[in-house]
């Protein structure tokens, strides 16, 4: 009897991961990526950031969290700011994007920051990003490599 109940149970918890870990890969339909690039970098550089636009289609806020890419092990939001006159780089823990309005990244502002790449880039070369948002759904997006003009 006891061990029956032991089995049962250990089914209902490995239902519970089996959708969490579905739950984790759901679809962001809500959101449009568009301009998504990767900027060139000095072959020696291991960093990088990239720059895109999120339209967020849907009647309420959305949040980004995070971003993944084979690219680097480390991929971070980051935000460039002026402190005591000095640029700086924060990391940021969430973007909003409001209902109805897109959020964009551009150079000398809000960025992806890829830190600790394992090879160089070259101009031309197509990056997968992954984009994950506070709701546990995501987006990924093949991004070029281009040269900043
Ligand atoms: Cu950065």
């Amino acid at each position: 009897m006891l061990k029956k109940t032991f089995t049962i149970l250990i089914v209902v918890i490995t239902t519970l991961f089996a959708v969490q870990t579905y739950a984790a890969k759901k679809l962001a339909h809500n959101v449009k990526i568009s301009d998504g690039y990767i900027r060139m970098v000095p072959n020696h550089l291991r960093v990088t950031a990239s720059y895109l636009t999120i339209n967020n289609t849907s009647s309420h806020a959305i949040y980004l969290v995070s971003a993944t890419s084979p690219l680097a092990k480390s991929v971070q939001l980051h935000k460039t700011e002026k402190v005591n006159g000095m640029m700086r780089m924060v990391q940021q823990q969430q973007i909003e994007i409001p209902a109805h309005d897109k959020f964009q990244f551009k150079p000398g502002a809000y960025h992806v920051m890829f830190i600790g790449m394992d090879k160089p880039i070259y101009v031309g070369e197509i990056v997968p990003v992954t984009l994950c948002f506070k709701d546990t759904s995501c987006a990924t997006v093949n991004m070029p490599v281009k040269s900043d003009k």
